[in-house]
């Protein structure tokens, strides 16, 4: 990546941890657990790429960052909540979350489902109650954070997932699963961006295309890494799939076949976005090292 776009993603990480830091603060109150819980999983690490993908999308369309910060800021707090509560022993049961023990772990099963609660609610709080855009923008980003995140969205495809573990699951409901679980609240990530800075019609739909390819084009390698680099991910050498008789893409495809659906998909979504008349390099770039991460 080019050393200026690596400063740009440097300073919009920078602003997003300070966000977060302050929008989640320690309170000395009966149920300040919560918020401690909140900031252990929060603020401990994660790459942060949801509000990234929306800070990106929105200063390519000329958006500002002001404007811009907090509500992309209220992605990651539907995704913290989406891994606490998937970290569960009644869901996956993992006990580590971005290298340390997953928050179950740290504090208690009852603290780490209301911790989960809590984030999902306070992330609608704070699209409510933001200054600097107007009623109309505030309710299409609360519909849309809305619709990703439920029952037709990311939860809707981790009641399939469940549903369909220890089961032979086809190609297309895999493709489902993987949308609605994982694509759908990255495709709102960059839809974000559109909406904030006020984008029109057609652009806005050719980043919801976009966006859509490439969530899914990320779930596929988050498959294939639970196989090639399960040590780094979740500290064991078996990978977390096997061990819960998930089918994936690469149980399906096998890693090399994977790798092509990536490739095309990936070119496919980055097709797409060439044809926006906006300077779309640093997204382009930003897009390609996600594909390419090695976690
Ligand atoms: C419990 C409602 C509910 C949903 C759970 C999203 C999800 C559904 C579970 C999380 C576990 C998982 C494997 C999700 C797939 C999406 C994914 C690859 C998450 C990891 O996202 P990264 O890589 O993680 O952005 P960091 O830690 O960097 O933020």
């Amino acid at each position: 990546m080019q050393v200026e776009n690596e400063r740009s993603l440097k300073i919009f990480t920078q602003e997003i941890e300070k966000a977060l830091n302050h929008l989640i603060e320690v309170k000395d109150t009966l149920q300040g657990t919560v918020y401690e819980a909140a900031r252990y999983s929060i603020l401990g690490g994660g790459k942060r790429l949801r509000p990234l993908l929306a800070l990106l999308t929105n200063q390519m369309l000329g958006g500002s960052l002001d404007q811009a910060l907090i509500p992309s800021c209220t992605l990651e707090m539907i995704h913290t909540y989406s891994l606490i509560h998937d970290d569960l022993p009644c869901m996956d049961d993992d006990d580590f979350r971005r290298g340390k023990p997953s928050l179950h772990k740290a504090f208690t099963e009852g603290l780490a489902v209301l911790t989960g609660d809590y984030l999902l609610t306070y992330a609608f709080e704070v699209l409510a109650n933001l200054k600097n855009l107007s009623d109309k923008q505030k309710l299409k980003l609360i519909s849309l954070l809305a619709k990703a995140s439920g029952a037709e969205g990311m939860i809707g495809g981790q009641v399939i997932d469940i549903q369909s573990e220890n089961l032979q699951v086809d190609l297309e409901t895999l493709k489902e699963i993987h949308i609605k679980k994982t694509a759908m609240l990255i495709q709102a990530s960059i839809e974000f961006g559109a909406i904030m800075s006020s984008a029109d019609e057609l652009t806005h739909e050719t980043l919801k295309n976009f966006g859509l390819k490439i969530g899914l084009a990320f779930q596929i390698v988050d498959d294939i890494l639970d196989i090639t680099a399960s040590k780094e991910k979740h500290g064991r050498d078996i990978a977390s799939d096997i061990i819960n008789k998930k089918t994936t893409y690469v149980s399906l495809l096998g890693i090399q076949k994977c790798q092509e659906v990536v490739d095309s998909l990936t070119l496919q979504a980055l097709n797409e976005l060439k044809t926006l008349p906006y300077p779309t390099e640093l997204l382009e770039e930003f897009t390609k090292s996600l594909i390419h991460r090695k976690n």
